[in-house]
């Protein structure tokens, strides 16, 4: 995979390249990051990228020459790259998002600023809209750095010793169950006993049943979008039945409990 970064500050990138996971990535090969300076495909004096809007308005537009530029030199070395702009107005980014460009062989990332992009780069160079989330910031930037850090740990390869991504939070569409390490015992708070008992039978239906649970009380949307296999129906409907019984344990106990002491 190749990461290529278009943008007018590459230093707020380099930080990214050079830590962690995706510091290791590079290094074992991977993948290749860069982070370009568009004012580096400019051909004025003052090396201008960005002027002022059509029709009149506040703000600036970023030029579309640079760009187009900046794309089609990085293009050359990754003919294969698909290009992504980061923007609110794009497709809302999710996992599903980060798998499918972990399959492509490169990626282009455009990074606006000011009031956006000139229109016909955004029609004519660009593969991909994408947004991380219903906000504005001043640049796509970190929204960049956000997508390449979700895509590169599904990479193979890339996240080392264990398992890797597949078993986690949202491969399944299910929230993560809880982590604990040592002490046994923090602040008063033990760690639940059936991860200290060695049945490895035990610890995955224990982290199956809370990371289903976690899932219905907090993300109820996540389940309304997926097939619930029998097991996890099986959970569900046991806790139905427990909440059910703690429900008649209160109404025997009269009216009032019921109705919220209103
Ligand atoms: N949200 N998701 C986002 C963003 C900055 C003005 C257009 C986002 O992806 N990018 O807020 N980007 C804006 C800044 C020009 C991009």
């Amino acid at each position: 995979m190749k990461f290529a970064v278009l943008t007018i500050f590459p230093e707020m990138c380099r930080p990214f390249f050079e830590h962690g996971i995706v510091r290791r990535a590079i290094e074992s090969g991977k993948i290749s990051a860069s982070a370009a300076d568009l004012r580096d495909f400019t051909s004025d004096r003052h090396k201008t990228t960005d002027d002022r809007p059509y029709g009149g308005g506040c703000g600036m537009v970023m030029k579309p020459e640079p760009l187009a530029a900046a794309i089609r030199s990085t293009k050359a070395s990754a003919p294969e790259s698909r290009v992504v702009l980061m923007s609110p107005q794009g497709r809302r980014f999710n996992q599903a998002i980060a798998q499918e460009f972990a399959s492509l062989p490169g990626l282009i990332f455009i990074c606006g600023r000011y009031e956006g992009v000139d229109e016909r780069i955004c029609q004519n160079f660009v593969d991909y809209e994408v947004s991380i989330g219903d906000y504005v910031m001043t640049g796509g930037e970190l929204a960049a750095m956000v997508v390449m850090d979700a895509v590169v740990r599904l990479i193979p390869g890339t996240l080392g010793g264990e398992a890797s991504a597949e078993r986690e939070s949202f491969s399944n569409d299910l929230l993560e169950h809880g982590h604990y390490t040592r002490p046994p015992v923090f602040e008063g708070e033990a760690v639940p006993e059936v991860l200290l008992s060695g049945h490895h039978a035990e610890i995955e239906s224990w982290r199956l049943e809370t990371s289903l649970i976690h899932t219905a009380l907090k993300r109820k949307d996540l389940l309304q979008n997926r097939c619930l296999s029998s097991k996890e129906v099986e959970i569900l409907k046991r806790w139905r039945r427990e909440i059910d019984t703690l429900i008649h344990g209160q109404s025997v106990c009269g009216a009032g409990s019921l109705s919220g002491g209103q």
